[in-house]
């Protein structure tokens, strides 16, 4: 359902494109990679995540889950990364002619995956929050599921559901892995495409946790290639924050000396 009705009236008489996004969220990047391949400009909104600017009433005006991107074209809002980037293509030749639906379905049913191995394996090591703004998140976001989210993070999750979740996204760089060993360059074959759009923020941020890229090598092949377009340095290594991805960096080290970092868990402990 990439097109809704906007709640907030005001977003329809805005022109040209807006795009409201954070500088490290794989959804936002999906979408800005999208639109530096498209060779669009956009007029940037950038919602700080870690204030919980996204549980104001402006913003879920805005996006009615409360999340990250939202875009509006001419007065038209759009949400969900993966339709967006799809809608993005649509003015796009290059972008448009090979779409590969079952890489982007498969991209957009790996996110709750990716956010939860996200957090375990590199927001745990963040600084603690301000007890105020997660007292003000959990009384104003109205995404039900977000907030349980937040809530078992704060718990600790489950091993067995952090465990679920690697198996999960293995299975799935397994599946790119295959796909890439007939020697293809491309996800959907000899040209880039939205299905390399929509799985280069999951490889970036799992390389960020360590996963194990060197087993699948046409995977690693894959993004050592990509990493090297200029949209990937234009829309995702341009709106990091070093300091922020230093930190990160140093937990996947800290977990990794501890012998709890990702590759510990599920099918990736090595017997
Ligand atoms: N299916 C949605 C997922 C959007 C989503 O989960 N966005 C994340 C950032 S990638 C977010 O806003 N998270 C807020 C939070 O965790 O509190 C999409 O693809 O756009």
């Amino acid at each position: 359902m990439p097109e809704i009705e906007p709640r907030d009236q005001s977003l329809k008489s805005l022109k040209g494109l807006h795009l409201w996004h954070a500088g490290m969220s794989s959804c936002s990047q999906r979408v800005r990679i999208a639109l530096a391949e498209a060779g669009r400009e956009f007029e940037s909104h950038l919602i700080n995540l870690e204030r919980g600017e996204h549980a104001t009433e402006e913003y879920q005006s805005i996006h009615p889950n409360g999340v990250v991107p939202a875009l509006v074209e001419d007065g038209h809002l759009y949400i969900e990364s993966v339709d967006i980037i799809r809608h993005i293509s649509k003015g796009n030749d290059d972008l448009s002619k090979s779409v590969d639906a079952d890489l982007l379905k498969r991209a957009d049913a790996a996110q709750k995956d990716l956010k939860l191995l996200t957090f375990e394996f590199l927001f745990r090591g963040g600084p603690a929050k301000d007890s105020e703004e997660v007292k003000s998140f959990h009384e104003n976001h109205k995404n039900q599921w977000l907030k349980q989210f937040h809530a078992d993070f704060a718990k600790g999750f489950e091993r067995d559901r952090i465990a679920a979740a690697v198996n999960r996204t293995k299975a799935e760089f397994d599946h790119l892995n295959d796909v890439l060993s007939d020697g293809r360059s491309f996800l959907s074959g000899k040209d880039f495409s939205l299905a390399d759009i929509a799985w280069i923020p999951n490889v970036h941020r799992f390389e960020l946790m360590r996963w194990p890229f060197e087993d699948t090598a046409h995977l690693q092949r894959w993004f050592e290639r990509i990493s090297k377009r200029s949209s990937y340095a234009k829309a995702l290594v341009a709106w990091e924050n070093p300091r922020a991805r230093n930190t990160l960096k140093a937990y996947t080290e800290k977990r990794r000396q501890e012998g709890t970092d990702i590759r510990s868990f599920g099918d990736l402990r090595k017997s």
